[in-house]
């Protein structure tokens, strides 16, 4: 394994140039694209004298030719690799023009210009834009683009890059061509360009101040009737951005282009988004309602970043969470806003606690701004993108919501245009609250999750309730020793009653320990801290399990009754795992099942909460509940409280199933789905008992599904049953559906993550299925991340052998696709904390990993950080 460069923040200095425009030609043919660079250049004074080489960035291609002002210049004028372009010496101002050969079909990184289908598209973020020409490719440098598309007109009638069209028509031997011009200076990582033969699906959005955009959603001609969703959802965040933060779209036009093979979820392109087909097409018959939530935050995301990423932008990418931290907090307020607010925080903070707090007790983990990386797209991590939009929403609590908005305000009016840094975004909220944020500012520069015990001390002579909260965070490979955080934590207090006795209020811890104390008080009172989950902490209490189902019921903030809930479900897990280690009978407290029956019964609780409330934890999340996991008593203990509560609760659990069952299948209002949420958790419980009653029940409802989120939902279901079961049902979803490409994906990923005993034989099977293909991100995060990710008794087998298959995948996927590969590779991250049989074989697949002669830049980074 080749040791790799690391890039440091501190090493950090301006490019030496300016680039005062950008005119870019792709001229498309049959098995090649010819790009002709045209630079407009000039030395910046403040960093570049008459010695300063000019260096750009360049990927793995042939130049054909380079001219710089009218002179053409030969091969040993300037110097190319397979890396950098360079002029050992420049004019002051001048022009370059650079042209090279693409190989776009060739391309199965899928960053650059690549082939998906018959659409020719871009991916430039991170530092794609080097592989299609040479060029200073780094988020400070930006320019004003003009992008000219010549290409045959049948294959490609339609033309596409960012801004606005100006110019097209038809050349000769049926080819015609298309100019666009973007006003708006950019970086080049949102350089865009599209070519294909696409539906197109219109509408119109009027801004606030009267500016009439065209809105273009294109995808391939067969499901053009799949994108209205995406559609409505544009327009939802249009106008909500105007209303909660005032920003109105720039341009006339604003598109989204659908496409199959995608590394990410989607890409905010200026005026050009280019997304996962999975984040736009969807229809009742072929997307479940989570698809729905997901495609209108996805929507909403990459708008947002008009403003919050492309007008203003980063000054390197360790600034990564600057666009991403903040646009993950606007598109979780949006979503809160349009849907229910308390659901949207739970599974908010569900998926940070299931996937960030790993992140960050592993040899992943780095500050929300990293100090370096070898490559950076391992980067884009839930710790820049979640903990980073919890970090503003801390930012936003502190302040109060009309100091943020002039905060923001002032962040949009004073950098608009520029390349900024984390420093200017914490500044202007500083600057208008007048608070100092150096401390708070640790939450950027210092990692690992805060661990915070809450202890009550009640003094009956005085009447008062004191809350001691201590924090302490476990040093790692970034400091040695943690500073305390600044942590806002919010606080109510409610009687037996379920009243509150003390309006909430904002508190902040800044010391080790701290106390506050609350006088007057009786002492059956109860503290409802961190409300909303005011701080990315890990919270220990001395609630007991009697106080945990009362706050269950009665805290009067949600989020924490589903905490409450949730840490119950695991403290009975924890006693089920100490029962099989030690040989005692497994057994469920009483407390717990009349806590869950009770919640059950209530008919006043919102069903959409219900479902979060009652879900028990997933094995992957229980996991970080242990310092050793163990996989199998884990998997164990689950079952035997999921079965004990349904075979306790069946009657109600039946009675509730039918209550929901009436929702109107194609209605996708917030109503309908919280109804299926509810009746489909129901209807998991009773599934997972071996009876035959239950068992024609979830048949039923598979077989009658009237949309997908019924239908997958059984379908899951009887994935886990009998290997007769699973495959008959495999068969009838395979049958109806293998002509829809997303939907096979969901046929992929149920499998893969089945308990059944044979799953490990199966997913290798599937990987030789004619619609399974290495090539395709969404078929391998479907088949082999589902398996590896979401299947820890099978993944995690005792003989090794999920292990060596998913290693031997990884190590095929590294050659086609690099970015997926070492993304995947993260399974293997926790190999410290498994068991010693485990532990030596999962090391020993990652020394496998490092073994390799040619190992990816991005798979060396992921490999070798878990193996230090
Ligand atoms: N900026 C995009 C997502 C994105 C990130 C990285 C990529 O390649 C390494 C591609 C896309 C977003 O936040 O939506
Ligand atoms: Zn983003």
């Amino acid at each position: 394994m080749n040791e790799h460069k690391k890039i440091q923040l501190k090493d950090y200095r301006p490019f030496a140039f300016i680039v005062d425009h950008v005119d870019l030609i792709f001229d498309i043919r049959e098995d090649h694209t010819r790009v002709t660079s045209k630079l407009k250049m000039r030395k910046d004074p403040a960093w570049a004298d008459e010695t300063t080489p000019l260096v750009l960035n360049k990927g793995k291609f042939d130049i054909i030719s380079v001219v710089a002002g009218d002179m053409v210049l030969l091969p040993g004028e300037y110097k190319s690799d397979d890396e950098t372009f360079t002029l050992a010496a420049t004019p002051d101002v001048f022009e370059l023009e650079i042209a090279n050969i693409l190989k776009p079909d060739e391309n199965t990184a899928l960053e650059g210009l690549y082939r998906s289908g018959s659409i020719l598209c871009t991916q430039c973020e991170a530092q794609g834009f080097r592989n299609i020409t040479p060029y200073s490719d780094r988020p400070d440098v930006m320019a004003p683009f003009s992008c000219t598309i010549v290409a045959d007109k049948t294959r490609y009638p339609i033309l596409l890059s960012n801004g606005n069209p100006v110019k097209s028509g038809d050349l000769d031997d049926n080819r015609h061509f298309a100019v666009w011009e973007d006003p708006f200076k950019k970086p080049c990582y949102l350089f865009a360009l599209v070519a294909g033969d696409l539906a197109v699906l219109e509408d119109r959005f009027t801004t606030s101040s009267g500016r009439d955009v065209a809105l273009k959603i294109y995808s391939e001609k067969e499901n053009i009737a799949l994108c209205s969703h995406a559609m409505t959802s544009l327009k939802q965040a249009m106008a909500w951005d105007e209303k909660r933060f005032g920003r109105e779209y720039d341009l006339d036009l604003y598109q989204i282009v659908a496409i199959n093979d995608f590394n990410a979820g989607a890409m905010e392109n200026k005026g050009l988004n280019i997304f996962n087909a999975k984040y736009v097409l969807a229809d009742p018959q072929t997307a479940t309602d989570d698809d729905f939530m997901g495609i209108q935050g996805v929507i909403a995301h990459e708008y947002f970043h008009n403003w919050t990423g492309n007008r203003i932008t980063l000054k390197n990418w360790f600034q990564l969470s600057l666009k991403e931290g903040l646009t993950v907090f606007r598109d979780q307020e949006f979503s809160s806003d349009m849907n229910s607010r308390p659901v949207k925080r739970i599974i908010d903070v569900k998926n940070l606690m299931a996937a960030q707090f790993p992140e960050d007790s592993g040899p992943m983990t780095h500050p929300v701004r990293p100090d370096s990386y070898i490559k950076m797209d391992n980067f884009y991590t839930m710790t820049v993108y979640e903990k980073g939009a919890e970090v503003i929403r801390m930012i936003y609590q502190l302040l109060g919501q009309d100091l943020f908005r002039q905060g923001m305000d002032l962040y949009f009016e004073k950098f608009d245009g520029m390349a900024v840094t984390l420093e200017d975004f914490v500044g202007v909220m500083e600057t208008v609250s007048g608070r100092n944020l150096d401390q708070f500012f640790l939450w950027y520069t210092q990692s690992g999750t805060p661990e915070i015990s809450m202890t009550r001390q009640y003094n009956d002579n005085t009447g008062s309730l004191s809350l001691t909260f201590t924090q302490s965070t476990s040093p790692d490979r970034n400091q040695s020793e943690k500073k305390p955080f600044h942590i806002p934590v919010r606080i109510s207090l409610i009687n037996r009653a379920g009243e509150t006795v003390k309006q909430e209020a904002l508190y902040e811890l800044t010391q080790e320990t701290h106390t506050f104390k609350f006088e007057n008080v009786s002492a059956d009172i109860y503290p409802s801290v961190f409300r909303e989950f005011t701080a990315p902490v890990r919270l220990s209490t001395d609630f007991s399990d009697q106080d945990l189902a009362f706050l269950m019921a009665r805290d009067t903030d949600p989020f924490n009754q589903w905490r409450a809930a949730q840490t119950l479900f695991i403290n009975e897990i924890k006693n089920l795992v100490t029962a099989i280690r030690t040989g005692r009978a497994m057994t469920v407290s009483s407390g717990l099942i009349q806590a869950f029956s009770l919640a059950l019964e209530d008919r006043k609780k919102d069903r959409a909460f219900l479902s979060k409330a009652l879900a028990l934890p997933l094995e992957t999340e229980i996991k970080d509940h242990f310092e050793i996991i163990d996989v199998e008593a884990i998997h164990q203990a689950r079952t035997f409280l999921k079965q004990t509560l349904a075979k306790n609760l069946e009657s109600e659990l039946k009675t509730v199933y039918e209550i929901c069952r009436p929702a109107p299948p194609d209605d996708i209002s917030g109503a309908a789905m919280a109804d299926r949420s509810l009746k489909n958790l129901c209807l998991a419980y009773l599934g997972c008992v071996p009876d035959k009653g239950n068992q024609a029940l979830v048949l039923k409802q598979f077989e009658n599904a009237g949309n997908m989120t019924d239908e997958f939902a059984a379908f899951k279901i009887l994935s886990h049953m009998t290997p007769e079961m699973r495959d008959s049902a495999c068969q009838a979803f395979y049958n109806k559906w293998q002509a829809r490409t997303l939907v096979i994906d969901k046929w992929f990923s149920v499998q893969a993550q089945s308990r059944l005993k044979d799953t490990l034989d199966q997913v290798k099977q599937l990987t030789t299925h004619k619609n399974f293909t290495m090539a395709n991100p969404n078929k391998v995060r479907a088949l082999i991340f589902a398996f590896a990710m979401n299947n820890p008794i099978h993944f995690h087998r005792a003989d090794g052998q999920g292990y060596e298959f998913v290693a031997e995948r990884i190590l095929a996927l590294d050659k086609i696709n690099h970015q997926t590969a070492a993304r995947l590779c993260a399974c293997f991250n926790l190999w410290k904390r498994y068991d010693e049989n485990r532990r030596i074989l999962m090391k020993r697949q990652l020394e496998t990993m490092a073994g390799q002669k040619t190992l990816s830049k991005n798979l060396y980074e992921i490999v070798s950080r878990a193996l230090e």
